[in-house]
């Protein structure tokens, strides 16, 4: 049985579906492979339900691994696995990835197709695309490069101008979203795809997700024939406003490459989306200040899509991960410890209160009020003069930095406590 698990609690239910598998079959043997597995190999396998993980690029590992099961080999030849022997982990050395197009299109035949489109701004019918492996730069907190080394595979173009071609043709696709971990790193490479999307006649909207460092630095020809070809958004890890955490994280690109790229994106009218990330344990208030007013600027003259701000969270292999346990971060030692690493909850013990307050105050009540957007923002706030005015409050908030007696964010915190406890008495009673 193979389990794909990343950090967090997807190991959480890897580890129930492996304790069921082992009670039903105790003899079936249980792999485990993706991210999680991988950045920390013997910690995984000396859990009881983990016989075998597989590093990093999977399928020729898996492959040979399956040849083992059928009685061919040996598993100290088999290069990118981690087991047990007499009980003791041991890593066999790792497989450089191959190139991707030697592995067959994703088989969607296989699965449930459907239930791998959805309906978002792109289109109707928005499917995801994965078209490389890898990313050359190495960012603190990200874990791409104990992962890969900062080597970067793509597919070429003419296999995803292949392979698109075939998901308009058989399963209507309609909008394209490639969310490889960077997918611009090449601009030969996407020059060709733009240019076939238009040969082709691939009349689809895409995005793509990559850097401000690489974007920032294509030709003006080259974002004329991308918006020719239909892109419609590109998605950039803008991180900090702050050039000392920017220098700190190790992030190529700096606010100028930001600030280019935002232009660009306005001239040739393509969305810029892009994620934000504080509370490292090195960052200051200023630090703070800079990205609250770089976010402001990126959201002129219109609003730009963002998440709320993520709070940085140690994964596993990065850089920064070292810095965050001597931080106070608690090292979890074993899956099921690993199991509450979670993004949507995690604050560093070592941020300030009062900085946490603040970077809360403005990412998740006033800037979505001024841009309207806090979740059923009719029904929270149902007088027209109310939200009217507690935009204007917001506004004159953030422009003049005014973040004392917050009174509208306490009474919005207290309407959010009651009303989850409202729903959850509703829940217990129905
Ligand atoms: C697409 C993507 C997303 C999508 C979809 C996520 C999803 N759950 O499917 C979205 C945008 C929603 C997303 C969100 C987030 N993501 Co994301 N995302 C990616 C990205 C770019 C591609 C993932 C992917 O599908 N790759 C393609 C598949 C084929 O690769 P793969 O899963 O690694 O599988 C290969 C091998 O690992 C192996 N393998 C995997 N499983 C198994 C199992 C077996 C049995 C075997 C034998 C082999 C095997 O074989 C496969 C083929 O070679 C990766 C970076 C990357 N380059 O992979 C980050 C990444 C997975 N995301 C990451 C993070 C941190 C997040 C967020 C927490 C960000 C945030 N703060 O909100 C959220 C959390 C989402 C969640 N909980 O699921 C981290 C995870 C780090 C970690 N240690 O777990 C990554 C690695 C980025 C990074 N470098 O830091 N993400
Ligand atoms: S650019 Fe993105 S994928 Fe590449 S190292 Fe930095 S955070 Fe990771």
């Amino acid at each position: 049985m193979g389990i794909s698990s990343l950090t967090g609690y997807q190991i959480k239910d890897g580890l129930k579906i492996a304790a069921l598998a082992r009670k039903l079959k105790p003899d079936l043997p249980i792999v485990w492979g993706g991210y999680h597995p991988s950045l920390l190999p013997e910690q995984t396998v000396a859990h009881p339900l983990v016989d075998y993980v597989v590093r990093g690029q999977g399928e020729l590992t898996f492959q040979e691994l399956l040849a083992y099961f059928r009685g061919e080999g040996n598993l100290e030849s088999i290069n990118g696995l981690t087991y047990k022997k007499d009980g003791r982990p041991v890593s066999n050395p790792g497989r450089p990835p191959v190139d991707l197009d030697n592995f067959p299109p994703v088989p969607y035949s296989l699965v449930e197709a459907e239930r791998y489109f959805c309906d978002d701004d792109l289109s109707a019918r928005t499917m995801s695309f994965i078209s490389s492996l890898g990313c050359p730069h190495e960012c603190a907190f990200c874990c791409e490069l104990a992962m890969f080394n900062r080597r970067w595979k793509g597919l070429s173009a003419e296999r995803i101008l292949d392979d698109v071609e075939k998901l308009v043709e058989t399963y209507h696709l309609k909008g394209i979203h490639f969310v490889d971990a960077n997918f611009f790193v090449n601009p030969r490479r996407t020059r060709k795809v733009c240019e076939g999307f238009i040969k082709r006649n691939l009349k689809i909207p895409w995005a793509g997700s990559g850097t401000a460092f690489q974007l920032s630095r294509y030709s003006p020809e080259l974002w004329e024939l991308m918006r020719e070809s239909g892109l419609n958004r590109v998605f950039v890890g803008v991180e900090s406003g702050s050039s000392h955490t920017l220098e700190t994280i190790n992030k190529a690109a700096g606010v100028a490459d930001v600030l280019k790229l935002h232009e660009l994106c306005r001239q040739y009218g393509v969305k810029m989306a892009f994620s934000i990330m504080v509370g490292f344990p090195f960052e200051t208030a200023e630090d703070v200040d800079a990205t609250m007013e770089l976010v402001q600027k990126l959201n002129e003259p219109s609003r730009n899509y963002m998440d709320p701000f993520a709070f940085f969270l140690p994964y596993p292999g990065s850089k920064l991960y070292p810095e965050a346990v001597k931080s106070g971060f608690k090292d979890p030692r074993s899956l099921e410890e690993w199991t509450d690493f979670d993004f949507a909850t995690f604050r560093g013990t070592w941020i300030d209160p009062k900085l946490k307050d603040r970077i809360l105050q403005f990412s998740h009540f006033y800037l979505p009020l001024i841009h309207q957007e806090i979740p059923g923002w009719q029904k929270v706030l149902p007088t027209y003069w109310v939200r009217f005015l507690l935009r204007q409050m917001a506004k004159l908030r953030l422009s003049h930095k005014l973040y004392s007696f917050p009174v509208e964010w306490r009474v919005f915190q207290l309407y959010k406590a009651v009303a989850g406890r409202v729903r959850k008495s509703e829940a217990g009673s129905a």
